[in-house]
């Protein structure tokens, strides 16, 4: 019989997982990666899972007070709690999980995946929250939320004030394509403490602006419309990462980059809207 692992999404997704792990990016547990599944996608697997008995109905985050309703009886794929991103291409069944959301998106169930036991990521309402907002902007066209821990990038947050223009300019002066790739910027969210609500509810209000969030001392949420464009630029915000520390670490005075009216001639040549305020 098919299994779920041969659904092309789920082939997908843990490509990405095994290309973030080379990359360095996701040390021990660190990191999560999830996908809003489409219409159809949910279907083929509800197909592959029929006769399997669904998990139990529990709170999206464990403290009972984040709910997605833009998301309701929506289906997600989505590495587990304190699974290894090393691990996802040995064994993904053991190692991530397709959840389903209940009516009013506060409750989800396990359909496939965490053999053994475990919950989503601690990460789930950032992604679920993340993943609200970009359907709704998107019109459904964005459903890749990938969280890494790459080290340039985390190492700028302890030299960059922690502003969405300082970070967004030091980032963009690195490398002549990175206004092309993220021409809205990057957000910045300050240091805070990871899982749940609050951490996830300053994440989702940047994610109205921005495909690239920033957490300070931590690392990085990108959103995509595609596992290829979501490491992407996962690789390409953390190559700039590297450019920066590199001149940095030069110990040299870096000479002028690219000025703003060679950020207007960018957008104008590659048609991308660069923020007034960036400039
Ligand atoms: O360890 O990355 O942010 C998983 C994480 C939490
Ligand atoms: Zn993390």
């Amino acid at each position: 019989m098919k299994k779920i692992e041969s659904l092309p999404f789920v082939a997908e997704f843990v490509r990405l997982c095994s290309i973030g792990d080379a990359q360095g990016f996701h040390e021990r547990n660190g990191g999560n990666l999830s996908y809003h599944m489409t219409a159809d996608e949910a279907k083929a697997a509800r197909k592959l899972l029929a006769g399997r008995k669904p998990g139990p109905w529990t709170d999206v985050d464990p403290k009972g007070d984040v709910a997605v309703p833009g998301l309701a009886g929506e289906w997600f794929l989505v590495t587990g709690s304190g699974k290894f991103f090393r691990n996802v291409a040995y064994d993904a069944e053991a190692s991530a999980a397709i959840c389903e959301l209940d009516g009013d998106g506060s409750h989800y169930r396990v359909r496939w995946g965490l053999r053994g036991g475990g919950r989503p990521t601690s990460e789930f309402s950032s992604h679920l929250m993340n993943l609200e907002v970009k359907d709704r902007l998107s019109g459904g066209k964005v459903r890749v939320i990938y969280h890494a821990h790459p080290a340039n990038l985390i190492a700028m947050t302890y030299v960059v004030p922690l502003k969405d223009r300082d970070f967004t300019r030091a980032l963009w002066n690195t490398m002549t394509e990175c206004p092309v790739i993220f021409p809205e910027g990057i957000g910045v969210v300050k240091w805070m403490v990871p899982g749940g609500r609050e951490i996830a509810v300053s994440t989702s209000k940047l994610m109205e602006k921005y495909a690239n969030v920033v957490w300070a001392h931590h690392g990085v949420f990108c959103a995509a419309d595609t596992f290829d464009n979501a490491m992407g630029q996962m690789e390409t915000i953390e190559k700039a990462a590297r450019i920066f520390m590199l001149v940095l670490s030069s110990g040299r005075k870096p000479l002028a980059g690219i000025t703003s009216a060679g950020y207007r001639a960018i957008g104008k040549a590659f048609r991308v809207e660069i923020p007034a305020r960036f400039l």
